[in-house]
Formats: C-alpha cells, structure tokens, sequence
C-alpha cells in the first residue's frame, strides 16, 4: 500500500520535484534516475528517496556520492535536544562544500555561497519533514519558518520517539539557476559544467530516521 504516489524521474526529469506532464517514450541515453517512494505498514508511512547515476558520469556520480556522504553526517546529527533547523542549515553549507569541490562553483567560501542564496538555487525544499499516520505529518511548526529556510516543515527542537526524515537534495533546475546565471553571482558559476549535468536533473537521499533516548536510529539504512 503506497501512502503516496511514487516519483520516478529519469534525466532532466529527475530535477523536477512534482509532475504533470509524463514521457512516454525512455531517453535516448540514460543519465540519471530518481525514485521516491513508500510505504504504508500498520498505518505508519515511510518517504524514501534513492538517485542513481548513468553508466557513463563519472561527473555525476561523483555527485551522488558526494551528496550520500553529506546526507549521512546529517543523520547523524539527529538527536534528543537538536534544533531541527540546525540539521537544515548544515545540509546548506555542505552543499556549498560539494558545489565547491566539484568546481560548479569557485571563488567563494562556503558560508558566503549559502549567504548569496547559490544553494538555495541548488536546493530550493527543506532537509525534511515529521514522518508518521501521514507522509508529511501535522504539528512540525509550532513557531513560522525561520527567513533563511522558508519551505522548511518542520522548526522543532527534537525529542525521543519524533520519526523525521533527512532528505538533502541537489538539482540543476534552468527556472532556478538561470537567476543566477545572469546576475552577480554568474563569476562564481561554471556555466559549462552547469549546462552539462543539467540533463542529469538532480539528485536526493532520503532515509527515516527515528530519535532515541540517547541519538537516533536510521530505519531506512538498517534495512539495506
Ligand atoms: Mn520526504
């Protein structure tokens, strides 16, 4: 029983969060693949979000593996007494460190490619949600959205027994991008490698991760 209906995204498609519009015809030459998908079991849902790179990108995979490493230290931040928030912000500077190192963008350090709202062009949604009787369950925002992480559904403090998910993304959206590319912030950009990996459409890891009395335990990992 699917508690909502799966995204399965090949290539540029990958980069788009939410469909109208389907191909039905597979891409000439596969580069990327996104599936997001769950469950329902015994009324609880789970959110599970996996990206695999094409035979023949090593640029892009490089990405993914990249994006897994940082998605995973962010797990690890899960734990009674963490403000929610926080894990979100991370995810932001570690994604201006992966942009860095791929040379998508140079010239600037990490805080000041967040601060000049690159990542949020690269990772426009939130680094996740409550997960429970709904997908993106009820009660996360006692208080708005901090300004700097507008979609973010969730600004709670955690505690034992919360069930999240952890879900950083990285996307070569044009309508996003194309902002950027023709402002300021252009010098920073490799405008080459962008128009190169934007077939690929993007990548996001998404586990559930449920917090303990002492940390957190990955549902999505042990499962593996
Ligand atoms: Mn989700």
């Amino acid at each position: 029983e699917a508690p909502y209906h799966s995204i399965i995204g090949l290539n540029e498609h990958a980069g788009t969060l939410h469909y109208q519009y389907y191909d039905l015809k597979p891409p000439r030459r596969p580069r990327s693949l996104l599936i997001d998908a769950g469950v329902r079991y015994r009324g609880y849902c789970s959110d599970i979000t996996r990206t695999t790179a094409g035979p023949d990108e090593p640029r892009f995979t490089a990405l993914v593996h990249g994006l897994e490493k940082l998605q995973l230290r962010l797990c690890e931040m899960v734990s009674p007494g963490v403000d929610y928030v926080d894990i979100h912000r991370k995810a932001h500077l570690g994604i201006a460190a992966l942009l860095s190192a791929s040379g998508l963008v140079s010239g600037l350090p990490d805080e000041a490619v967040v601060e000049q709202g690159i990542t949020r062009a690269f990772f426009p949604h939130g680094i996740g949600h409550f997960l429970g009787i709904q997908v993106h369950d009820v009660a996360g925002k006692p208080t708005p959205s901090p300004e700097d992480a507008p979609f973010l559904r969730l600004t709670r403090t955690l505690e034992a027994s919360m069930v999240v998910t952890i879900e950083p993304g990285l996307y070569f959206i044009p309508s996003l991008l194309e902002p950027l590319l023709n402002g300021p912030e252009a010098q920073y950009l490799n405008r080459a490698l962008i128009d190169e990996l934007k077939s690929c459409g993007g990548i996001r890891i998404e586990d559930n991760v449920v917090v303990t009395a002492s940390g957190a335990r990955n549902l999505t990992r042990e499962c593996e």
